[in-house]
């Protein structure tokens, strides 16, 4: 075994789910060569009110010269995903167990729902889904905050047979639009207000502009049903202790508070839009329906979701999941990457507009019966120690971020994280991106205090849930490595001629057998499906990734495979370049693209933020030039540095490299930039170009 490995800890390996290499070994050799028996197992755990049939259990086509590509799992058996989150759970006596505590954008603001209430509100709101129309099949689009509703409609489409399609509520009406219209959606859930950082939000009026444009592409929503949430956030902000009724034990879902024309402080003023006839108020649908509702009992590879993810071009991709297969990875996953046990408490950062949070923040952890923390604000607010603190407060187990989330902390640091208790931590989980070894170690040593595991979980919003992972208390650790397949899943690294690579190598991250988790089609579109995903290595599932194994037999995902640098005939990726540039004591975070040379045919063209009070200087840009020819070798040298007050990152905080590639060479037609956290940042990197041409 190489150097830098970190075993796990040895009082979570006694307790684990699994609690060593062999007996990881043993089971995933059992889930790729018996599969039928690993996976039914699973599912015997699951209400299946039509049984599957172990003989025709699972079957799949990844290869287009042979026909359609599809996958199916359980075809044939019937269930319902609610009613196997919410119904079993209270029937195995879990009525009264917490499900989610809810932790708003200020402290003040806190609250908590319990399965069985969970469940009744579930119910009444698929009764007023009914009530608008929607039956099995139909799609609901919801654009929301981070509440409980946002469950609860998610929930109450999966007891009916509807099909969800969350559109993460930072994103512009133009894409809410495009998003809509596209999946024709009968219903939009949404609220009247929502909070980014410390600015609140009229997310209604931004609803109304979407609706509107969605009729520019012949699409009419029928129905528009609006939660109120800015009287709670009223409430908090005029109560000092909160306590009147922002943090009552069951958050009053149909309290009878005004609405209109509320008057936050001396300059902020909301009014709601609305239409009659369209628009409804939830509490007011709430109000007037039963508290049961009896669930829908779908087939296993009718849909559960979809959701949009960004295609690297062009329109955005609607991913579709499917009930059964979903179940089982969602729950499956869960429990062994956290390694949850009952009386854990988990909170997963992310919003539930991203398939992290569906998957980690609603189906998995409700699936396995799990308390969790939904939590509507920013790591910045009221300072930079929040997380910490609500880590504290809820003595939260399982903790599960962003690795933009840890660098940008890591600035401010450990003084921030000292104030606070986090030795209730167990687990550490980073998703979205290759973590550098930099900010691994700050996370391990810092917020683990060297006890806790850290799963560098890889996954895609096409592969449902994990897929390269380590398991707590099971894999030693390698800072940057997502380590070893998840069960079921088998990863092959192809070289450019689609030829497999064996053993140590670096080539495309491709599959050629499905996991139950796994998107079953693009939504409305199967050709676009195939092309995208299965067309480049006819039998393959494509991720777009690139990846290494090492000697040791560890995957390090090098990311996006068009991230991938040439220089001179050497292949490296960005993230490696990135990593080098990140271990500088004075730099918080990097990007790096390629722009064409003439001799080397590419070259590295680095974007480097320093740290907090930092200046950068030559001094420095010569340090890191310096720093990178010797950790990497001279052909990775650096040609330009440039200084980046700030990186243009979307929402969910991925790096729009594509831009960074226009800044690199002085090209100003940027293209749709709409996605960007902060649109301003691009202006900017154009006025910091070291160069004039
Ligand atoms: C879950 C999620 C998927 C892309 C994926 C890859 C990158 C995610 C990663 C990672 C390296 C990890 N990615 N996790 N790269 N290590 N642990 O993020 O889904 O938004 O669809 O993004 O994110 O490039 O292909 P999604």
């Amino acid at each position: 075994m190489s150097k830098n490995v970190y075993l796990p800890y040895a009082a979570t390996s006694e307790k684990a789910h699994i609690k060593s290499m062999v007996q990881y070994r043993k089971m995933h050799n059992k889930s790729l060569e018996s599969t039928e028996q690993f996976w039914s197992e699973i599912a015997s755990q699951f209400h299946w009110e039509t049984p599957y049939d172990i003989n025709n259990f699972y079957s799949y086509n990844f290869d287009v010269t042979k026909g359609p590509v599809q996958v199916k799992w359980m075809e044939g058996a019937t269930t319902n995903v609610c009613y196997n989150l919410l119904d079993k759970n209270v029937r195995n006596g879990m009525g009264d167990k917490v499900a989610f505590y809810w932790e708003g954008n200020d402290p003040e603001d806190y609250s908590k729902i319990t399965y069985k209430k969970l469940l009744e509100e579930v119910c009444r709101f698929s009764n007023v889904l009914k009530s608008k129309g929607v039956v099995k099949g139909d799609r609901v689009a919801i654009y929301m905050p981070m509440v409980f509703e946002i469950v609860i409609a998610m929930l109450s489409c999966a007891r009916i047979g509807a099909v969800h399609s969350i559109v993460f509520a930072g994103f512009s009406s133009d894409s809410l639009a495009e998003r809509m219209a596209d999946c024709k959606c009968k219903v939009l859930v949404t609220a009247d207000s929502v909070y980014r950082g410390d600015k609140l939000l009229n997310i209604k009026s931004l609803c109304d502009i979407a609706m509107d444009k969605a009729k520019n592409f012949g699409h009419e929503v029928s129905t528009c049903i609006v939660v109120r949430h800015l009287p709670r956030l009223y409430r908090s902000m005029n109560t000092s202790n909160g306590t009147n009724g922002s943090n009552s034990d069951i958050i009053d879902l149909h309290s009878d508070v005004p609405i209109l024309n509320i008057t936050l402080n001396d300059n902020l003023t909301f009014s709601v839009p609305w239409t009659d006839g369209r628009d409804y108020w939830w509490h007011d649908e709430m109000d007037d329906v039963e508290p049961s509702c009896y669930p829908v009992w779908v087939s296993a590879e009718d849909p559960l979701f979809m959701l949009y993810t960004s295609g690297s071009t062009g329109k955005p991709k609607g991913v579709l999941h499917t009930t059964g297969g979903y179940l089982l990875y969602a729950a499956t996953t869960f429990k062994y990457v956290f390694d949850y046990h009952p009386g854990d408490i988990y909170w997963c950062t992310a919003d539930i507009g991203w398939i992290t949070g569906h998957s980690y923040v609603v189906y998995g952890p409700l699936a396995n019966g799990a308390t969790s923390v939904i939590f509507e604000g920013t790591p910045f607010y009221p300072d930079n120690g929040r997380y910490w603190s609500v880590i504290e407060k809820y003595k939260v187990t399982q903790f599960y971020t962003a690795p933009t989330a840890i660098r940008a902390l890591m600035k401010f640091g450990e003084e921030p994280v000292k104030k606070h208790n986090v030795d209730s931590l167990k687990v550490l989980g980073s998703v979205g991106e290759p973590i550098n070894p930099e900010a691994w170690l700050w996370y391990y040593q810092n917020i683990g205090k060297e006890r806790c595991s850290i799963a560098d979980t890889f996954w895609q919003t096409e592969t449902g849930g994990h897929v390269i992972t380590p398991l707590p208390g099971c894999t030693p650790m390698k800072p940057g490595s997502a380590s070893f397949p998840f069960f079921g899943v088998k990863p092959i690294l192809l070289d450019e001629s689609g030829k497999e690579i064996e053993g140590v190598g670096e080539g495309y991250l491709v599959f050629n057998k499905p996991w139950p988790g796994i998107m079953r089609t693009l939504f409305g579109n199967h050709e676009r499906f195939q092309s995208v995903y299965f067309s480049k290595f006819p039998g393959y599932y494509c991720t777009g990734d690139g990846a290494r194994r090492d000697e040791d037999g560890y995957f390090w995902v090098t990311g996006r495979v068009d991230d991938m640098l040439n220089v001179s005939g050497h292949l490296m990726s960005t993230a490696e370049v990135e990593s080098v540039l990140t271990e500088h004591p004075d730099v918080s975070e990097a990007a790096v693209v390629s722009r064409p040379h003439p001799i080397k045919g590419e070259c590295l063209y680095c974007f480097v933020t320093p740290n907090h009070g930092v200046t950068f200087t030559p001094k420095l840009s010569s340090e890191l030039v310096k720093k990178v020819r010797e950790s990497i070798g001279p052909f990775a040298m650096p040609d330009v540095i440039q200084h980046a007050p700030g990186l243009p990152k979307t929402r969910s905080g991925k790096i729009m490299r594509r831009v960074l590639r226009k800044v690199a060479v002085n090209d100003r037609e940027v293209g749709d930039i709409s996605t960007l956290a902060d649109e301003h940042i691009v202006e900017e990197l154009f006025k910091n170009r070291p160069e004039k041409s």
